[in-house]
């Protein structure tokens, strides 16, 4: 088995222990000196920086939030001089302002690494040609997965995302051996290949990293075969760096969170207490070594969770569930709670790709959910009743899963859009 830094990656948790609480009482301190915002925060709640002994005080600590970062937007929330900052990045968000987190050199050196331990835990050397097709510029996707690439010494290819057939071409003269991108653009750039021409053994592509959004067991397998790799999940947040907060390894048996630098908490999102292990909730992190943007108890809005059960890659990092979606993601249609991966499941089941949109409106005072799938080329038929025959598969099977009705409409295929990054998948026309 192989690892970047397997001393830390493989530690004992009492060693891991030690580290986060010495690395979090200077963060805390760090933080009350020099981030006054969340300083009045503490004070507000009746706690001081001497109140912070352990790191089970953290529960001490108030709860950060994306209305905290839009309030303190733009330099309320940094720990150092502008100065000494040497790079931004800013989420993808489409409404309002959008959130800016800043990066010192060292902050970027330790970002880099969190991705280097995750292309090698996807079986990457220095041998490799790393192929980054997640967007570069303000989203933290090419950037991380360049770093993490560089720093390990592989051959990067920053050809960012777009221009799918060129992507191919390019995998396929350079001899791609990893490709990193969003789930979706990973499942487009299979189905191109196909209509190309082309099958898995015309790219020698191995693995892929990809992450950014959320995407279902059943899509990752399609994935893996259309493109003949092993497929990785990775994790992260603008707010914490960027990917690599969490990855996966060999075993994809969920994502291990880089804990020398992120405490992970789960929380209930209504009250805010912490959850015991096992339990999904909220997740909540910590940045432990981070100087431009230290945040603390930074609500992340992610519905997951934790597990500390041992590992058969030797990795000692506890390791958090794929996300279910974002709990702003979370749907209530008629008074349930959906997640639009667990329609995904339903669909991939039933021999569909990821191309679908979910169109969710309010008709006389009663919600209504709209499922659009695209037929696979295989199923396009002239006979109108093995349409409706799918079509009727496919809405007892989101009964069963959700237990409200949905109304499926099956489309031509090519007609969804495709996405060269994360993918829209919900059109909630009553916020509209
Ligand atoms: O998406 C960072 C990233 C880039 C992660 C490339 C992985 C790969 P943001 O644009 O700030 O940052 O969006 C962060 O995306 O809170 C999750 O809701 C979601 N997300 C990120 N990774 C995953 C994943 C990047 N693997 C938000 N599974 C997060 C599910 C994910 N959701």
């Amino acid at each position: 088995m192989a690892y970047y830094q397997e001393e830390i990656e493989c530690a004992s948790p009492e060693t891991i222990k030690g580290i986060q609480e010495e690395k979090f009482l200077k963060q805390v301190r760090h933080v009350w000196d020099n981030v006054p915002y969340y300083r009045k925060k503490m004070e507000e709640k009746g706690v001081f920086v001497d109140d912070i002994k352990s790191m089970a005080d953290i529960s001490k600590l108030p709860f950060l939030s994306k209305a905290d970062l839009k309030v303190a937007y733009p330099y309320g929330l940094l720990g150092v001089p502008l100065s000494e900052c040497v790079r931004i990045h800013s989420t993808s968000g489409t409404t309002g302002k959008r959130v800016i987190a800043f990066y010192t050199k060292e902050d970027i050196d330790l970002w880099d690494t969190c991705c280097a331990r995750a292309i090698v835990a996807a079986g990457g050397t220095k041998d490799d040609v790393v192929h980054v097709a997640y967007g570069y510029g303000l989203f933290t996707g090419g950037a991380g997965l360049d770093g993490g690439s560089h720093k390990l010494g592989c051959l990067t290819v920053p050809v960012s995302s777009g221009n799918t057939e060129r992507q191919i071409l390019f995998m396929m003269d350079l001899k791609a051996t990893i490709l990193a991108c969003t789930p979706s653009y990973a499942a487009y750039l299979a189905e191109s290949l196909s209509e190309m021409g082309y099958g898995p053994d015309d790219i020698p592509l191995k693995a892929g990293i990809f992450g950014a959004e959320a995407w279902s067991e059943e899509m990752r397998r399609d994935i893996e075969a259309k493109l003949g790799i092993k497929a990785y999940d990775i994790y992260g947040l603008t707010e914490l760096s960027g990917p690599g907060v969490s990855f996966e390894c060999s075993a994809q048996g969920g994502m291990h969170i880089n804990e020398d630098h992120f405490y992970a908490e789960i929380i209930d999102p209504d009250t805010g207490e912490v959850l015991p292990e096992g339990e999904y909730g909220e997740l909540v992190f910590t940045a432990l070594d981070k100087k431009a943007f230290p945040l603390l108890r930074y609500r992340t809005r992610d519905i997951c969770r934790l597990t500390r059960e041992k590992c058969s890659c030797g990795r000692t990092f506890i390791r958090m569930a794929k996300p279910k979606g974002r709990s702003d993601d979370m749907l209530i249609i008629r008074g349930v709670n959906v997640f639009p991966s667990q329609i995904e499941t339903v669909l991939m089941k039933e021999g569909y790709a990821a191309n679908y949109q979910i169109i969710v409106d309010r008709v006389k005072n009663t919600d209504t959910l709209d499922v659009h799938v695209e037929l696979m080329p295989e199923m396009f038929t002239d006979s109108i009743s093995d349409i409706d025959e799918r079509r009727r598969a496919l809405e007892t099977g989101i009964h069963n899963i959700l237990g409200i009705k949905a109304k499926v409409t099956l489309v031509a295929p090519k007609t969804i859009q495709r996405s060269e990054g994360k993918a829209v998948r919900v059109i909630d026309k009553r916020k509209i």
